[in-house]
């Protein structure tokens, strides 16, 4: 089955998504997610001059050696455009594969191992009482698994808070230039040991809480914060410090038995491969756009098995519903799966490009039955919507150190 084209289309509904189309002699297709937030130019580039012209003609069921020719074959190996290109190419080849046997994903990679996908939704606010109001919120919506993450008095602004934006593309579609954020670790331990002091005490053990640190912390200072909270059970503490320098966990796992996640800026099991078989993480976070596809995840996912660690996929704003597509066959087929990040299926405008038959039910996703990954990408639609340069933002120190974002 012969590769004729490969289609990149970078849209913003809102905010920025790369998606890619393989097109195969019979006019088969399969779709991609190639978003890497704030440099998804970079990715539709190098798509289009470096790895298009090596495809066609190849074999589109080939996928193994496909996923190894674009990794081994390049010699610059890793790194996130890299992998982001890999990839969905990657998607996109599971999903023709799905198309041609007439099957979901999920049953190529061994069939379901539970009925639904659990997932965590997000709950934050400007207050302690408002982040905890809007965790009331998810529960009766079903979900019984929370991040919360509430604005630090005497900050501008907060990683994780939506200020005054209506949602996350809102919050994070528009930024032409990287705003700068403002930190500090003391007015953080201020607030977070009582924000789950004040969710326990209010719901209980009836939810499981989380949070993200977003790498703002030094080693010592997450053993601090992951003792502080171990009183509250949260179900982790994700990047609590930097995730380059992996023998940091070495240093937090020994004081502390809150649960540790890790992992969305991974781009391969080479770079959480001590994390995992020291097992000093109990969540790996990778993202199928960010770790080279479905294979990408399914060799992680395999080898964190053997240490009893547990996937929970990244589920930002900026991985398309495409991503979540592919995650959703990864999780339901995964024995080792923990749980999911759910952020919602995006705006509205973003909803009529990408088109899904999957269901929310009970904070609980129902997987698509549908041929492939089960998702449909309206090109139409989307060139509307054309590319806007938009940034992450830049973390500095009240000083004006730069820090971690
Ligand atoms: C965050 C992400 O959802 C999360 O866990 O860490 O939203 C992250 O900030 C973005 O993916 C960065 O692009
Ligand atoms: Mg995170």
């Amino acid at each position: 089955m012969k590769i004729t084209d490969v289609k990149v289309f970078v849209t913003n509904p809102g905010r920025n998504f790369v998606t890619v189309k393989v097109i195969t002699e019979d006019g088969t297709y399969g779709l991609g997610d190639a978003t890497l937030n704030g440099r998804e130019m970079a990715v539709h580039t190098y798509i289009e001059e470096h790895v298009k012209p090596c495809l066609i003609g190849r074999d589109a069921h080939c996928i193994e050696d496909i996923w190894q020719y674009l990794y081994m074959g390049v010699y610059w190996r890793r790194g996130p455009i890299t992998m982001a290109a890999i990839a969905a190419i990657d998607m996109a080849l599971w999903d023709i594969k799905g198309k041609v046997a007439g099957l979901p994903v999920y049953q190529l990679l061994g069939g379901k191992c539970r009925q639904g996908v659990r997932l965590y939704a997000h709950a934050n606010g400007e207050t302690i009482e408002d982040t905890l109001d809007k965790a009331a919120q998810c529960i009766e919506q079903g979900f019984d698994a929370i991040r919360l993450q509430a604005a630090i008095p005497g900050l501008k602004e907060t990683y994780g808070v939506l200020g005054d934006k209506k949602d996350y593309f809102e919050l994070q579609g528009n930024r032409p230039l990287p705003p700068e954020q403002e930190w500090s670790t003391k007015k953080y331990f201020k607030l977070v040991p009582e924000l789950f002091a004040q969710a326990k005490a209010r719901f209980g053990d009836d939810v499981e809480f989380l949070h993200d640190t977003h790498s703002r912390l030094t080693p010592i200072e997450s053993a601090k914060l992951g003792k502080l909270l171990e009183p509250y059970d949260l179900l982790f503490l994700e990047d609590a410090s930097i995730a380059e320098n992996q023998e940091n966990y070495k240093l937090i796992r020994h004081h502390t038995t809150t649960p540790l996640a890790l992992g969305e800026t991974y781009n391969t099991i080479w770079d959480c491969k001590d994390l995992i078989q020291n097992q000093w993480i109990d969540y790996i976070r990778t993202a199928a756009t960010h770790a080279g596809g479905i294979t990408g995840m399914k060799k992680i996912a395999d080898f964190a098995a053997i240490y009893n660690i547990r996937t929970a996929p990244h589920g930002a704003p900026d991985l398309s519903p495409i991503c979540f597509a592919a995650h959703m066959h990864l999780n339901i087929s995964t024995h080792n799966f923990g749980i999911q990040e759910f952020v919602g299926f995006g705006n509205e405008i973003s909803q009529t490009i990408f088109k899904h038959d999957m269901r929310l039910e009970n904070g609980m996703i129902i997987v698509s039955d549908a041929p492939g990954l089960g998702i449909e990408f309206d090109e139409v639609q989307a060139e509307k919507y054309t590319y806007k340069r938009s940034y992450l933002p830049v973390s500095r120190l009240e000083d004006g150190t730069l820090w971690h974002w």
